[in-house]
């Protein structure tokens, strides 16, 4: 999968992009990751991207001939552009069912916005999807680009091996994940559940399906209701 991203602070993404999974991904061919600074798309020798709001009030507002330039230089077209993503407190909430879709198309371009605000007119010839990362501000898009890069990527054919196969995982299936014990067997007064040092496969099995459901139901009621409303009636 090819992804570019468009941003003002393009040395922000030097650790997110080059270590750990996605540095991987990247060294490996399983993803082209591309970033790119707006200023490179500025008209004037200050290199401005930003300017005063119509209408009068405080702060600053990033223009849009950049945004459109750099499409068009990215794409040869508007029309040409890939399925487009700005990251922006108003977009909706990026959840497990958006990321799969995502990671499903061949190419995306992420647009970061910083300042107070970007110029409509991006937000509605430009993007494709407005995509926040929750309901919390931020200094820019920089961040929700990196969490949406890196939630995408490890879908991508490769990129996780076999470790994951989705069935078991959290949010795919509706449920947080079962608790994980690893040595010592005791430790602090806190023991391993015995279900998982009998080698009953069945009834460990069993016992993280169950664990699944409690520690859903107790932790995130919201998801709980969810789960219980569609696959929970026929499936648990
Ligand atoms: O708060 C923001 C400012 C700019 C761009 C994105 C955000 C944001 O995205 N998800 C939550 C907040």
């Amino acid at each position: 999968m090819r992804i570019d991203v468009v941003s003002l602070f393009v040395d922000f993404f030097r650790g997110p992009f080059d270590a750990s999974l996605l540095g991987r991904a990247r060294t490996e061919g399983l993803l082209d990751l591309r970033v790119h600074d707006l200023r490179d798309w500025a008209r004037d020798r200050h290199r401005t991207v930003d300017d005063q709001p119509y209408g009068g009030g405080a702060g600053m507002v990033l223009k849009p001939e950049p945004f459109f330039d750099a499409v068009e230089q990215l794409y040869g077209s508007v029309e040409a552009r890939p399925r487009t993503v700005l990251l922006t407190p108003r977009g909706r909430t990026l959840t497990q069912q958006l990321v799969e879709q995502l990671a499903a198309e061949p190419q995306l371009l992420l647009l970061c916005g910083r300042y107070e605000g970007i110029d409509e007119r991006v937000h509605r010839a430009l993007a494709t999807d407005e995509v926040s990362v929750g309901d919390y501000v931020l200094a820019g898009g920089e961040a929700a680009a990196c969490i949406l890069v890196e939630a995408v990527t490890r879908l991508l054919p490769g990129v996780m091996g076999n470790a994951t196969s989705g069935v078991d995982e959290s949010f795919a299936a509706g449920l947080l994940e079962y608790p994980h014990y690893t040595r010592p067997a005791s430790y602090r007064g806190m023991d391993v559940p015995a279900v998982l040092t009998s080698g009953d496969h069945a009834a460990v099995a069993a016992w993280r399906r169950e664990q699944a459901v409690a520690t859903t139901r107790q932790l995130r009621p919201d998801l709980f209701e969810a789960w219980r409303r569609s696959d929970g009636e026929g499936a648990g």
